[in-house]
C-alpha cells in the first residue's frame, strides 16, 4: 500500500503562522536565549530522600505538581462522622481527556467509608429472571472476553450554581477513564435471560449498597462490568475490585463494589431513589441518559490571565448519547460562534478535548462553548432551558434534572475569570 507522505512544507508554513502569531502576542524571544544560554539549570537528583524501593515500585508525580481534589461546595467531605460525600476533580488544571485515577471525582450518595475488599473473597452474583444463575469469582470474571473503552462518569450534582465559581466546583463532578472489563451482555447471555425480563438491579457491597434499577436494553447494549481503570485495577474510591459502567447515564447508576445483578421485570425502588427519583415524569425523563455538555477548562472560573495576547482556549465536551460531533466556541458573549478543533479521539460517551486559538484584546468579554453530539443534539443555554419550563431566566432559575447548560465565563479587564451564568 502506498501511503501519502505528509507535506512537510505545508506543515512548516502552517506552523510558522501559529508561531508568528504567538511570538508577537506572547512577546517570546529574549536576549539570554539568543546568546544561547542554557535553557534550564542542570537537574539535581530528586530532592527529598525516599526509600529507594518505594521510588522504584510505584511512581509519584513531581512534588511541584500541586493540582488536588477538593470537597464539592455545599457539603464537607469527610463530614463530622468521617464519611465521604462529593469530591471534585481539578478540571481547571486538566490536560487531554483522561482523568488521572488519583484525581477521579468521588461521589458517595449517602456517605461511606471506602470499603476494603479482598478480591479473592469478592463474588458477583447474577440471578433473578435467568435460566442459569451464576456466582463468579474475580478470576472467573476475568476469563470472559474483555473490552477496553473510554467513558466518562458524571454525577447529577455536577452543576453550575451562583456559589460555585471555579471550573472544578462547577464541573468537577465528572471524570473520564479507560475502563477494562467484560460486557454485561456477555455475562447475561451466559446466564440466559428469561422472557419478560425488562430491568436489572445492580447492588454494591458496602452498607449503602449503591443499588440502581437500569433498563435491561441498556444492559444488553453497552454496560460494562469493569475491573480495570487506566491500565491498572479499578481504584478503591472508584469501586475496587469491580464496578458497573453504564455509559452516558448519570453516575448514580454506575454501581461501585458491584456484587449482585438481579434481572427483573419492573423498576425496583432502591435506597438510591430516596431523594433522587423525581415525582414529575418530565423531570425524571431528563435524568438517566445525559445530554451533550461542554465546559471551557481554560481560561475558566478561578483563573487569572496575565494580560492581553495569545491564548489557547481549551475545554472538554461529552454526551451521554454518543460521540461529540462538534464543539463551537463564542468569544463575544454568544453573538457569533467559531468551530473548535477536537484534540482527542471522539469516543462514544467520553470526554473529548477541544481547543481554539484566541487573541485577547484585554477588554472584558464573555466566552462559552457549545457541544453537538452525533445525534445532532445541541447543548442548550440556560435561557433556552428556562423557556422550555416556562420560567423566567433569573439567577435563581434552577435547571431541573441533569444540568447540561452552556457555561459562560466572564474574563474581566484585570484578567480574572468568574462564573457569569448568574449575573
Ligand atoms: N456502591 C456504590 N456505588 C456508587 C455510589 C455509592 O455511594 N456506592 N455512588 C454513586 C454516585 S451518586 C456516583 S455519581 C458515582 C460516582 O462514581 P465515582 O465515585 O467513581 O466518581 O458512583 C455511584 N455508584
Ligand atoms: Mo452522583
Amino acid at each position: 500500500m502506498k501511503s501519502k507522505k505528509p507535506s512537510r512544507r505545508k506543515f512548516l508554513s502552517a506552523g510558522a503562522v501559529v508561531a508568528g502569531a504567538a511570538a508577537g502576542a506572547l512577546k517570546t524571544g529574549n536576549a539570554e536565549a539568543q546568546e544561547g544560554a542554557a535553557a534550564a539549570p542542570a537537574a539535581r537528583a530528586a530532592a527529598p530522600k525516599k526509600d529507594i524501593k518505594e521510588l522504584i515500585a510505584y511512581g509519584e508525580r513531581s512534588r511541584f505538581v500541586t493540582s488536588l481534589r477538593e470537597p464539592a461546595e455545599g457539603r464537607p467531605s469527610p463530614d463530622a462522622f468521617g464519611l465521604t460525600f462529593h469530591v471534585v476533580t481539578p478540571l481547571g488544571e486538566s490536560v487531554g481527556s483522561i482523568t488521572p485515577s488519583s484525581l477521579h471525582y468521588i461521589a458517595a450518595h449517602r456517605g461511606f467509608y471506602v470499603p476494603d475488599i479482598d478480591p479473592k473473597e469478592h463474588r458477583l452474583m447474577i440471578h433473578g429472571m435467568v435460566d442459569r444463575p451464576l456466582i463468579l469469582t474475580m478470576d472467573e470474571i476475568k476469563r470472559f472476553p474483555s473490552v477496553t473503552r473510554v467513558h466518562f462518569v458524571e454525577c447529577i450534582g455536577n452543576r453550575s450554581t451562583a456559589r460555585r465559581q471555579t471550573v472544578a466546583q462547577t464541573h468537577g463532578m465528572t471524570s473520564c477513564s479507560e475502563w477494562t472489563g467484560v460486557l454485561l451482555s456477555t455475562l447475561l447471555k451466559e446466564c440466559g435471560v428469561q422472557k419478560g425480563a425488562s430491568w436489572f438491579v445492580s447492588e454494591g457491597a458496602e452498607e449503602v449498597k449503591g443499588a440502581s434499577s437500569v433498563p435491561l436494553d441498556k444492559g444488553m447494549e453497552d454496560c460494562l462490568v469493569a475491573w480495570g481503570q487506566n491500565g491498572e485495577p479499578v481504584r478503591p474510591q472508584q469501586g475496587f475490585p469491580l464496578r458497573l459502567i453504564v455509559p452516558g447515564f448519570e453516575g448514580i447508576y454506575q454501581t461501585k463494589y458491584l456484587r449482585r445483578i438481579k434481572v427483573v421485570d419492573r423498576y425496583y425502588m432502591t435506597y438510591n431513589d430516596y431523594g433522587h427519583l423525581q415525582k414529575d415524569p418530565k423531570v425524571q425523563a431528563l435524568t438517566s441518559q445525559l445530554g451533550p455538555k461542554s465546559v471551557i477548562t481554560f481560561p475558566g472560573g478561578g483563573h487569572q490571565l496575565k494580560g492581553p495576547g495569545f491564548y489557547e482556549i481549551s475545554g472538554l465536551a461529552w454526551s451521554g448519547a454518543g460521540a461529540v460531533k462538534r464543539v463551537d466556541v463564542s468569544v463575544d458573549g454568544g453573538k457569533t460562534w467559531k468551530l473548535a478543533e477536537l484534540r482527542t479521539p471522539a469516543h462514544r460517551m467520553a470526554h473529548t478535548r477541544f481547543a481554539l486559538p484566541w487573541t485577547w484584546d484585554g477588554k472584558e468579554v464573555d466566552i462559552m462553548s457549545r457541544c453537538t453530539d452525533d445525534l445532532g443534539t445541541v447543548q442548550p443555554s440556560r435561557a433556552q432551558v428556562a423557556k422550555y419550563w416556562g420560567e423566567p431566566l433569573t439567577p435563581q432559575f434552577n435547571v431541573k434534572g441533569a444540568d447540561n447548560t452552556i457555561q459562560v465565563w466572564r474574563i474581566k479587564a484585570d484578567g480574572s475569570v468568574i462564573n457569569a451564568n448568574f449575573i
